[in-house]
């Protein structure tokens, strides 16, 4: 199961909800990052001990940054790679 965490109105969540959408992926969402202290919880710092949104959850994988999750998650698509490395 795909898990997203972050506000939708984070530009750097909103990157991560282009290539989610993109790639018609279904995904869970928690929108978090909008409320005082949402992001400093013992279990969103096992997550991210940045405490930084977006946060991406790939069953057993965890990636944070949003760069990463778009690099993570656009190279994986059916073998046919959405972000292809550069030279
Ligand atoms: N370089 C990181 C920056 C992450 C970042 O600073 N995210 C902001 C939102 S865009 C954040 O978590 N701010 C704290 C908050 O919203 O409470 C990335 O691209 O993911």
């Amino acid at each position: 199961m795909l898990e997203l965490w972050g506000r939708k109105n984070a530009y750097n969540v909103q990157k991560v909800l282009w290539v989610l959408a993109e790639l018609e992926l279904e995904y869970v969402h928690y929108d978090v990052g909008s409320t005082p202290g949402d992001l400093e919880t013992p279990e969103f710092l096992a997550l991210n001990p940045h405490a930084r949104i977006p946060l991406l959850r790939d069953d057993g994988a965890i990636v944070w940054e949003s760069n990463s999750i778009v690099r993570y998650r656009g190279s994986l698509r059916r073998g046919q790679a959405m972000v292809r490395r550069c030279a």
